[in-house]
Order: structure tokens, then C-alpha cells, then sequence
């Protein structure tokens, strides 16, 4: 009975959208969430994986609409590989329940795993409603601490991610593994920043990844880059509050990948505590990260706007005397301008175990006012070649700290 009734209704649901006089383009099912038992104010979860279930099985592409309105929801796992191509659209507001352990179910908030050619689109917004479990979030101390991310998008192919808002996140906001040829567009990540631990787009793993023309500001990492990973590209991304664009922190775990073409083009940072950043930990074990290009970047009160940085060791937990056994080599800085917060602009600290090599440093210039003095840039373990012209002098001071 109950199944007779889910068949027809989902016929009728299935609204061909005429594309009259546009020729050859496919007409797209659509499957709207609130055919399927969602309701304002209701958790939205079962609606969501039940329309999921049969836009899955169709043998042409489809398109899963959540509507404009507020809904509450709980976990949601959509799980491929589908018959053909998904388009989620989200116009919604969806919101996390407050209290992260009233998150029920497998993964994260919202997991999406093994599509290829899915799109997730609309002007919705994912709301992680993080404020509570910042306040209970000691995973600087402690290293059981289960917060769910936002939004988690594994083994994706082919796929983008357009439009989309997400906001105060439990933990980090986006996190990426295992995907290919995936696009960021025009997303938006906002969360306060005393909010821990919220990076914004967090991938690794993965190859092939793009974010463009979005804008990101949150408490941690505006985006952050980890282990296995190929060709990702920045492109015209806005990053604050924050700490700025990071490849690391690496070198913690033993069999780490290499990390292999990182390219960070015509962004900006507004008041973040880094631009773009590099840290590997002491006493590591060994790693390669090679291929790193930062061009054409604005930073605005920005504490210290260009950071290599192979003695990271926050809360002080390591071994500061023996160096880091990551290596960095084939990387280009050119043309940033802007503002610095403190008096270091630019440090370029490698491993004395494994210096860095093929530096490549183009234009720069960058101003700092303070008492102590002009911008300064401080190198160990690191012959660069210069290009250019370089404001502060590159590698021509001392550390200020
Ligand atoms: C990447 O994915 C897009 C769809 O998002 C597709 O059009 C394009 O052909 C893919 N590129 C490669 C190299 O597979
Ligand atoms: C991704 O798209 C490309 C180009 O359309 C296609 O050759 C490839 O098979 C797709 N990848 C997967 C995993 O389906
Ligand atoms: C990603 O960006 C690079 C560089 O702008 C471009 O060559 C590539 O085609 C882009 N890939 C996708 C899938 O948009
Ligand atoms: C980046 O900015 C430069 C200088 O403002 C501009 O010439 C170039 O077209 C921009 N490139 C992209 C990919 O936005
Ligand atoms: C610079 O950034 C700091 C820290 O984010 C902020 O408190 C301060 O107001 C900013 N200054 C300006 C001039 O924006
Ligand atoms: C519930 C859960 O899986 N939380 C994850 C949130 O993200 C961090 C960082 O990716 C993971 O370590 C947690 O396990």
C-alpha cells in the first residue's frame, strides 16, 4: 500500500521542465523534498535521502529541489554511485539542531559521497548553528573530540559546488577527500572568528579541485590543504577573519603524500592572522610538498602576510630541536601587495634537516606602521632567487619575536 502510494506520487513529482524551441537539451526530473514529507519546521532529514533514493535510480540526469523555507535537519548521508547526473538544489535554510549530540546517524552534518557529475547549487544556506559546540570544543587539549564538519564531499568526480552558503559550522565547515575535478564557485563560508577549529574549505587527497570567486571568513584556516594532493587552484577568493590560506599542517603522521601543485591566484586577505602559509612540525616524519605559486595578492592588515613555516608547533607539544623531514621545494611568491600587521611580512623559516629549494620571490611590496620600524622579512634554510622588486628586502632581517 504504503509503496503504491510513494510510486504515484513520485510520477506525479516527476515535472518535466519544457524547454520549448531550445532544441536537443534533456528535460530533468524533478524530485522537490517537500513532496516527500517535508515540512516547515520539521527535521527535513528522511525527505531529503528518500527523494535522493529515486533521483538516484533514474536513468537521466535529475534534479533534487529543496525549496525556499527554514528546516530543521538532522544528519543527512547521500550515497552513489547514481544512475546518471544530480543537481541538489538547495534554496533553503537548513539548520543543525543546536546541540551537537543531538546529531544522530552516520558522518558528518551533511555527507555526500561517490557521484560523478553532481552538482550541488541554489542560494540556500547550510547553517551549522556552531555556537554551543564552540564553547565545548577542546580539541586543541584532547584528541577524542568527534565534532561534525558541515558539509563533507568524498570520492566526488566531475562534480561542483556553486552558490551555496555555509555558516557556523560545528567544526570545519567543508571538508574535501578523495574528489576529482571538483569545482568551488561563488560559495560563501561565514563563521565568527573566535569560533575554533571552523576551517573553512579543508581538502586533501584529492586532485584537480577549484575555488573561485568565493568569499571565506572564519575562525581557522580559510581554506586548508592536506596530504595527497594534485593541482588545486584559488582563484579570486576573499579570505577573512581567519588564518589565512595553509598548506598543513604536515609531517604529523607517518606515510603522508606528496602535496603537488598548489596555485593561489588574485585573492585577498582582510585582517587575517596569515595570507598564504606552509607549515610542517619538528621532530616529522617525511614528506614532499612541491609546486606551490602565489601570484597577485592583496592583504590588508594582515598579521604575517607570507609564511613558510617549519617549526609550527602549536601549544608547544614537540620537539623544536630536531627539524622538519617535509620538503618544500619549486615555490613562486610574486606580486603581493598590501598591509602587514606585525613587523614580519615575510618568513621564510625551512627545515635546517631538509632546506627548501627553487624559491622563486617576484614583486612585493608590503608596508607595516609601528613604532619598532618599517616591514621586515626573516629566512633560515632558504637560498631564494629574486625577480622584481621586494618591499621589505627579502630574507634581509632578523626574526622580531
Ligand atoms: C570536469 O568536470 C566537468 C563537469 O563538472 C566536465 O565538464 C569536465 O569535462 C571534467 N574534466 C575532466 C578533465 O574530466
Ligand atoms: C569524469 O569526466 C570525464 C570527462 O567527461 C570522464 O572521462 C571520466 O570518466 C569521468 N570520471 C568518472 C570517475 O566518471
Ligand atoms: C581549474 O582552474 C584551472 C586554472 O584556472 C583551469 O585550467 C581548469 O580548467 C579548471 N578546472 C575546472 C574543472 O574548472
Ligand atoms: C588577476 O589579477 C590581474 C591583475 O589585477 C589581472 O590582470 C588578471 O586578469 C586576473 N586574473 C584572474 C584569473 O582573475
Ligand atoms: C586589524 O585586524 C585586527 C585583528 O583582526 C583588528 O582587531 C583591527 O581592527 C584591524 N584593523 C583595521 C584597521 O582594520
Ligand atoms: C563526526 C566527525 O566525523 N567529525 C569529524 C569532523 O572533522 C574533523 C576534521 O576533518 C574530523 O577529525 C572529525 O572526525
Amino acid at each position: 500500500m504504503e509503496l503504491n502510494i510513494k510510486i504515484s506520487s513520485a510520477f506525479i513529482l516527476m515535472l518535466f521542465l519544457a524547454r520549448l524551441g531550445e532544441g536537443q537539451s534533456p528535460a530533468r526530473a524533478v524530485f522537490d523534498v517537500t513532496k516527500y514529507g517535508a515540512t516547515p519546521n520539521g527535521d527535513i532529514s528522511k525527505a531529503v535521502m528518500d527523494a535522493f533514493k529515486e533521483a538516484c535510480a533514474a536513468t537521466s540526469p535529475s534534479t533534487i529541489v529543496i525549496p525556499k523555507g527554514t528546516f530543521p535537519m538532522n544528519k543527512v548521508k547521500l550515497q552513489g554511485p547514481c544512475k546518471a547526473p544530480l543537481e541538489l538544489q538547495v534554496q533553503a535554510t537548513l539548520q543543525a539542531p543546536p546541540d551537537p549530540k543531538q546529531l544522530t546517524g552516520e558522518g558528518e552534518w551533511f555527507t555526500i559521497n561517490y557521484l560523478d557529475h553532481f552538482t550541488l547549487s541554489g542560494t540556500g544556506i547550510f547553517d551549522g548553528q556552531g555556537k554551543a559546540a564552540w564553547a565545548q570544543n577542546d580539541c586543541a587539549k584532547s584528541k577524542n573530540c568527534h565534532l561534525p564538519n558541515n558539509l563533507s564531499f568524498n570520492f566526488l568526480t566531475n562534480s561542483t559546488i556553486q552558490d551555496i552558503t555555509s555558516k557556523d559550522s560545528k567544526m570545519f565547515h567543508v571538508n574535501v577527500n578523495g574528489c576529482k575535478n571538483l569545482t568551488f564557485m561563488r560559495v560563501k563560508i561565514t563563521a565568527p572568528p573566535e569560533s575554533i577549529n571552523t576551517d573553512g574549505i579543508h581538502v586533501a587527497r584529492s586532485s584537480n579541485v577549484n575555488i573561485t570567486d568565493s568569499v571565506i571568513g572564519t575562525g581557522d584556516d580559510c581554506i586548508s590543504v592536506g596530504d595527497e594532493l594534485e593541482q588545486l587552484y584559488i582563484t579570486r577568493v576573499t579570505c577573512g577573519p581567519g588564518h589565512g590560506i595553509s598548506v598543513g599542517s604536515l609531517g604529523k603522521t607517518p606515510g603522508e603524500k606528496p602535496v603537488v601543485g598548489v596555485y593561489v591566484k588574485n585573492c585577498t586577505f582582510i585582517n587575517t592572522d596569515n595570507g598564504v602559509r606552509v607549515k610542517t612540525w619538528p621532530a616529522s616524519h617525511e614528506g614532499v610538498v612541491t609546486d606551490l605559486h602565489y601570484e597577485d595578492i592583496i592583504v590588508q592588515n594582515v598579521s604575517n602576510p607570507i609564511v613558510i613555516d617549519q617549526v609550527y608547533c602549536p601549544y608547544n607539544q614537540c620537539n623544536k630541536d630536531l627539524p622538519s623531514q617535509v620538503k618544500i621545494s619549486k615555490v613562486s611568491i610574486n606580486n603581493i601587495r598590501g598591509t602587514s600587521r606585525t613587523q614580519d611580512a615575510v618568513l621564510l623559516l625551512c627545515s635546517k634537516g631538509v632546506p627548501c629549494e627553487g624559491v622563486e620571490v617576484g614583486d612585493i611590496d608590503i608596508s607595516y606602521n609601528g613604532k619598532e620600524g618599517p616591514a621586515k622579512s626573516n629566512c633560515e634554510n632558504v637560498k631564494p632567487t629574486f625577480v622584481g622588486k621586494q618591499n621589505p628586502p627579502v630574507c634581509a632581517g632578523t626574526l622580531s619575536a
